[in-house]
């Protein structure tokens, strides 16, 4: 870049400083089309694609009309989607470790991956030396108010290490995770729809002793699995609730009053063969108020965590079990607000519950199956199922590797004994769908327009990769009454589950705020110090053997261009970034030491490490912030030892 270029730049940077229009009008190509997304997307306008040349295209610089929200499995963390388009926009890293963000290795991730670990599980950790624990992350939904989703935050279970996490839709980062205690494999969860989130039900999927401490081993007849609720405010578990089977996945009713929950393994058995011998399971439905009446009755026991754990087995007023065929799997209510779809996995059915029967079976009135409304044979392999605005249904096929949508009104009189057929349609998809979503299709505000299919398998989709293959998430036009496939887009490991959110719910800030209670640790921290404000440029405060070292940074600059510590000295780096502009994210990453991680607008992060090389380490911006950019470092010097 010649040096007239680096003027010109840094001139229309301050240009845009001054005025507080986005970067993209510096680095974005057209100015013109960048202003008017900017302007689209504060006015929450829907923008119509000039050239859309199908539904799904939105051309560039046009907006999404849906956020969509994505679990990666394995890989640990949530993405987030621009549907139609299917653009993978920003990854947020929960149950992994982040090279980009920091995130696992800056004080304040660290802080919310470590603070509610239960006591053996620090131990462990600390044992390992204090490296992140993996995840596996499956569900992402949003919490909810009166039905529907009300922006607030998503919440995501870990299946690897029984966690559960909240993040923040403001600025789309984690900030509480939780151990269940008592449960192993967090796997299924929802959070309750109404009157709002409220409670957020979570499957232990594992039976295990109870206390797991080591009294009990190898004794399976005294295993059990364990359902929770956790408070979706407090992020402080509420109640649990102890089964009999392994606890698959979970919905809630658009009433307040149940939690339905797959559940297989009737039969107890800890291997394969053992726990798919028995025709039937069960959907487990459980009673919230008369749950939360056994806890102020103090009808529970408490062990790991001092948490009240209700027993919900076979026969207790807490539960019922309705008989299910062989391993039912994705557990979903359909927006009319009355039908909970329970998918048959092993078996080719998906069987339709009442909510409103409920009460009759709790009382005996009615026998568990006497809730059961239909029960219609779809194909091989039904996973999950998602809604329409019109009644429909639309159910994964996995062995089948198709899209099937059926209506509930259909199977219903099918199931009364009239001669029709639910199935409606069905499309392939490729390969082996498990979950699927539609758009606002877990709530009440389901709008029948898209549906994600979210394919294990990509096969021949895509050129050759090497032995790992992507997996493939279809996108499928359901607005007509013929599904339509229009587009294929590849994820990596491995996108269980989706959900998709209309943009004018979500609304997430540009900058951070610096009253933000996140900074509070910090703050209280720079006070001790005898420093009043973060942003200040330089403070290098000794205290024994540890240093702390507060700057700033304004593009491109840190306001330390070097500090000095002693060898041995546990160094803690303190960076504010202090512009204030849209898009305008510095790093800070120290060469060798494996420190790096993202100051956002407005944001304060810091990272703490030992200083044991004497001599100079580098650090620079790693976030390209600036024409400037790769000028954007300082120096830290390291004195040796006194030898
Ligand atoms: Cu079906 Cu974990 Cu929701 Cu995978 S689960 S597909
Ligand atoms: Cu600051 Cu790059």
């Amino acid at each position: 870049m010649s040096d007239n270029k680096k003027t010109d730049d840094v001139k229309k940077l301050n240009e845009v400083k001054k005025t507080g229009v986005s970067r993209r009008l510096l680095l974005g190509g057209s100015a013109a089309a960048a202003g008017a997304g900017v302007l689209a997307l504060k006015a929450g306008l829907p923008s119509t694609p000039a050239h859309a040349a199908s539904k799904t295209a939105v051309a560039p610089g046009d907006l999404d009309e849906y956020y969509g929200f994505w679990s990666s499995g394995q890989a640990g963390e949530v993405r987030i989607m621009g549907v139609p388009s299917m653009r993978e926009l920003m990854r947020i890293p929960v149950f992994n470790r982040c090279s980009a963000t920091g995130w696992g290795q800056t004080n304040e991730s660290l802080k919310i991956l470590t603070e509610n670990m239960l006591p053996h599980e620090r131990q462990y950790w600390q044992d390992k030396g204090g490296i992140p624990l993996s995840g596996d992350l499956h569900h992402p939904h949003m919490s909810f108010t009166n039905g529907t989703y009300d922006g607030r935050y998503i919440f995501v279970n870990d299946t690897a290490n029984t966690r559960v996490a909240r993040i923040r839709c403001d600025i789309m980062k984690v900030d509480k995770i939780i151990s269940i205690p008592n449960a192993s494999g967090i796997h299924g969860l929802r959070p309750q729809k109404f009157p709002r989130t409220g409670y957020v039900f979570a499957n232990g999927e594992h039976r295990g002793p109870l206390p797991n401490d080591g009294t009990v081993l190898d004794d399976p007849k005294n295993y059990h699995a364990v359902f929770t609720a956790i408070d979706g405010d407090t992020m402080k578990v509420a109640w649990q609730v102890m089964v009999d089977g392994n606890l698959d996945n979970v919905d809630a009713d658009y009433q307040g009053k149940y939690a339905v929950s797959s559940c297989y393994n009737s039969e107890e058995g800890v291997n394969l063969a053992g726990m798919t011998s028995s025709e039937q399971d069960w959907a487990v439905v459980f009673d919230i108020a008369a749950i939360e009446a056994g806890v102020k009755a103090g009808d529970f026991k408490t062990y790991d965590g001092g948490v009240p754990v209700l027993d919900g087995r076979k026969g207790s007023k807490y539960t019922i079990y309705i008989p299910i065929s062989n391993s039912p799997h994705g557990v979903n209510t359909a927006p009319d607000g009355h039908h909970i779809v329970v998918n048959g996995k092993l078996s080719p059915t998906v069987t339709v519950l009442d909510v409103r029967l409920f009460a009759d079976v709790f009382s005996g009135k009615l026998k568990p199956r006497g809730c059961v409304v239909a029960e219609p044979e779809l194909g091989l392999g039904p996973l999950h199922t998602a809604f329409d605005n019109k009644g429909n249904a639309y159910t994964t096929l996995f062995l089948d590797s198709q899209a099937c949508k059926w209506s509930i009104e259909k199977a219903k009189q099918q199931y009364a004994g009239k001669k029709v057929d639910p199935i409606l349609h069905k499309i392939d998809v490729h390969y082996q769908p498990g979950h699927n979503h539609t758009s606002m299709g877990e709530t009440n505000k389901a709008d029948g327009k898209w549906l994600v299919s979210l394919n294990k398998f990509s096969k021949d989709r895509y050129i050759n990769v090497g032995p790992l293959k992507p997996e493939n998430d279809q996108l499928i036009d359901i607005s007509g009454d013929k599904m339509k496939l229009v587009h294929d887009g590849p994820t990596f490991a491995e996108p269980h589950d989706c959900i998709i959110v209309h943009r004018s719910v979500v609304n997430p800030s540009h900058i951070y705020d610096r009253a933000d209670p996140m900074f509070d640790d910090l703050k209280k921290m720079a006070k001790k110090d005898g420093i009043g404000n973060l942003e200040d440029a330089e403070h290098v405060i000794r205290d024994g053997n540890k240093v702390r070292v507060y700057m700033h940074s304004v593009a491109p600059n840190f306001s330390l261009e070097k500090f000095t510590v002693k060898q041995g000295d546990e160094v803690t780096v303190i960076v504010t970034n202090i512009d204030d502009v849209s898009d305008l994210t510095h790093g800070f990453t120290l060469d060798s030491h494996g420190i790096a991680f993202e100051i956002g607008p407005q944001q304060s992060a810091s990272a703490t490490f030992k200083a044991d090389m004497p001599g100079v380490h580098w650090f620079y911006c790693q976030w390209f912030c600036h024409a400037l950019h790769m000028e954007m470092r300082g120096r830290m010097i390291v004195e040796p030892k006194a030898t």
